[in-house]
């Protein structure tokens, strides 16, 4: 717990005593408040939200309307002008939601597509493509030939291969035979195959315009099918198209938290989520000219910080440091220490640009596609990649000067490791000869391992921001469970100084401790960003096709978690693993909670057809209960060894030999590691 916290004797979900968990984010909003800053922690206590869009019950698709659906008996009783019932209102308005998020990680999918065609057909020069391994492994997925090719033909084929997932009207996605073959049975026993992105989306769109699908079930169902879109579909698209350009992450040292900011450099953020323009940012900060060049304005060198998914994106692959989530973009601008801020796509605050003007800071923003009335528009081309790159951080540069406006200064920052890719948590599980996920499934049948969680989402100011993500985070380690993170729930651990290996050695159980230890990793594995939900994805199928655990990716001993989720692509994100075979538990009100019968479809109906569901419960303590519950039962289904709490390691007088042998088994399968 922080300290200023204790001192206040509350806990980090306090919301009467904290706005945010992180002690750094608090004392900036604390100095804000002083200030007379406006924050988003102020705006959402100053705007309750609708109680009536809040549960889904409001339509407003047609110009009859908008209709709100309450009442006593809204349920059985309540009806649109057009005679909608609830339940149908509540669906269509989810399934909007889906649809939403999926165009939003699926754009920008086919923005990275498209630089990787413009790469491979030679037309622009600033980008190369980092990992032909990475390359030819998704050509022998997607069938293209390439051994005895040009790499730059291969690429072209695969991008071609990935643009056929965007139009293509009959048939299935690409990459829907990556998953277990059980998995792709019941998707097709249920007609939730997704044939193409853009078409899921835009159905998504016509089924719930007005007098189009008014059955519950059925909207629901195609919501799945778009979901599916966008995890087997967008974001596993771009997560692969993102290692090909920039390379596969490894493991690598940074920093996180408000205090990654430097009083004597010049200070620029890279915020949104397109990882190409931010590449090109790090590469052209490091150029000597442009380092000699801040050194004449009086700065000692150029440092880069990272803000929500871009953060995540180049902390994996350079080890920029990352000042946090969603919900610190604000607090980032009021250090005073940010002589600009180059903004993309998605999880923008409008706000920062008017609040930059308290202060010297810059806001740029790139793409065409979003674009801030206030802020400076330097539109990003990936034919022209390294020149705006070195515009942006030019104009950085000349800002240093300006800084005189003195902001909130704070100076914690917390190690992390980040960048477990699928591929290295393989790797790291044998080295490069034996890479497999043998030793994982070992260690999860064996109960050292209680099972495997996916902590992912936002951070929100309704609740004490990163507040939910830190005490599941360490609850679930304490109880065994591994946790594989991303987005800004990786934000919100990094910044609490919880992805270390350390930590588990303080707080994780003593078999997941073993574990972390033998291997020598944090038992919070930062995977990636947002679209690298697709990572995890990934990992369930090559746990599935490892053996002794489930043979689908339904039925393991794995559960995803968003607690503090606010983002369209977190229902995205959270429905294409349930309709994958993973109950998903997201925090606060239920944007479905206004219509039983949805809720019953999203919990019971998914869970018999696909073994995945959707869960809203807005207490932490409930959801990790919810959790562990789920994953217990999860191993009695499979008739794993039943979890015993400090069965293995260091706290149980007794180990027998079997254990001994296991733990001796698994240090070697990783003795190769690099
Ligand atoms: S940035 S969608 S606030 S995770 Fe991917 Fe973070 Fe949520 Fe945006």
């Amino acid at each position: 717990m922080d300290k200023k916290l204790m001192k206040k004797g509350g806990n980090i979900m306090d919301k009467k005593l904290i706005k945010s968990a992180n002690e750094a984010a608090e004392r900036i909003i604390e100095w804000g408040e002083s200030q007379r800053l406006e924050t988003c922690f102020e705006r959402a206590e100053r705007l309750k939200p609708c109680p009536i869009g809040l549960t889904g019950a409001c339509c407003k698709h047609c110009h009859m309307g908008p209709c709100r659906l309450v009442g006593p008996n809204a349920e059985e009783e309540a009806k649109g002008v057009c005679g909608a019932p609830l339940s149908t209102v509540v669906a269509r308005n989810f399934l909007r939601m889906i649809a939403a998020g999926t165009a939003a990680h699926s754009d920008h999918a086919r923005d990275m597509v498209l630089t990787l065609l413009a790469v491979s057909l030679g037309e622009t020069k600033d980008f190369e493509i980092k990992d032909v391994r990475k390359l030819y492994r998704v050509a022998e997925i997607l069938g293209v030939e390439f051994e005895g090719r040009p790499v730059k033909e291969v690429a072209r084929d695969v991008a071609l291969k990935f643009l056929e997932d965007y139009s293509r009207q009959k048939g299935e996605l690409n990459y829907i035979k990556r998953a277990p073959k059980k998995t792709q049975e019941r998707w097709r026993k249920w007609g939730i195959v997704p044939r193409n992105i853009d078409r899921e989306v835009a159905e998504a769109m016509h089924r719930t315009s007005v007098g189009v699908d008014h059955d519950p079930d059925s909207l629901l169902l195609h919501g799945l099918r778009t979901a599916l879109a966008d995890g087997w579909g967008g974001c596993m698209i771009s997560t692969d198209v993102t290692d090909i350009l920039f390379g596969t992450p490894r493991p690598v040292k940074a920093e996180a938290s408000l205090g990654i900011f430097k009083e004597d450099e010049v200070n620029l953020v890279v915020h949104g989520h397109e990882p190409s323009l931010a590449e090109m940012i790090v590469d052209v900060a490091s150029e000597p000219e442009m380092i000699a060049y801040a050194r004449s304005k009086g700065a000692k060198g150029i440092n880069l910080g990272g803000m929500c998914c871009t953060a995540n994106e180049v902390l994996m692959r350079h080890g920029i440091p990352t000042a946090g989530g969603f919900t610190n973009q604000e607090l980032g601008i009021m250090t005073g220490l940010v002589d600009a801020i180059t903004v993309d796509v998605q999880c923008i605050m409008p706000a920062i640009a008017e609040l930059s003007k308290r202060f010297h800071t810059k806001v740029i923003t790139t793409s065409e596609k979003a674009k801030i009335p206030g802020a400076i528009h330097i539109e990003y081309d990936e034919h022209r990649a390294k020149e705006i790159a070195r515009q942006i951080v030019k104009l950085a540069i000349d800002n240093f000067p300006n800084r005189k406006t003195k902001g909130g200064y704070v100076t914690d920052r917390y190690p992390v490791i980040a960048g477990f890719s699928h591929e290295y948590i393989e790797y790291m599980q044998g080295g490069r000869w034996r890479a497999s996920f043998r030793p994982l499934n070992d260690a999860i049948m064996a109960g050292r391992i209680r099972g495997v969680v996916g902590l992912a989402g936002c951070d929100n100011p309704r609740v004490p921001s990163t507040g939910v993500h830190r005490f599941l985070a360490i609850e679930l380690i304490k109880n065994d469970v591994l946790i594989v993170s991303t987005g800004c729930g990786s934000a919100a651990c990094g910044t609490a100084g919880y992805l270390t290996p350390e930590m588990a050695l303080e707080h994780a159980g003593p078999g997941l401790r073993e574990v972390c230890e033998a291997i020598g990793i944090p038992p919070i594995l930062h995977v990636g960003a947002c679209v690298d939900n697709s990572r995890i994805l990934t990992i369930a199928t090559a746990m599935a096709h490892e053996g002794g655990l489930s043979d689908e990716i339904g039925g393991m001993p794995a559960v995803g978690i968003a607690p503090e989720w606010m983002s369209e692509k977190a229902i995205a994100i959270g429905a294409y693993f349930a309709a994958s075979g993973v109950p998903v538990i997201f925090g606060g009100e239920s944007p479905v909670g206004a219509s039983k019968e949805v809720t019953r479809i999203m919990t019971e109906v998914w869970w018999e057809r696909f073994k995945g569901s959707m869960y809203f419960e807005p207490d932490p303590e409930r959801m990790l209960q919810l959790a562990l519950q789920y994953i217990d039962n999860a191993r009695a289904a499979l008739k794993l060894r039943k979890y015993e709490p400090g069965r293995f390691g260091t706290e149980r007088v007794l180990m027998d030999m079997a254990a001994r042998r296991e733990l001796d088994r698994i240090a070697k399968a990783h003795s190769g590691l690099g």
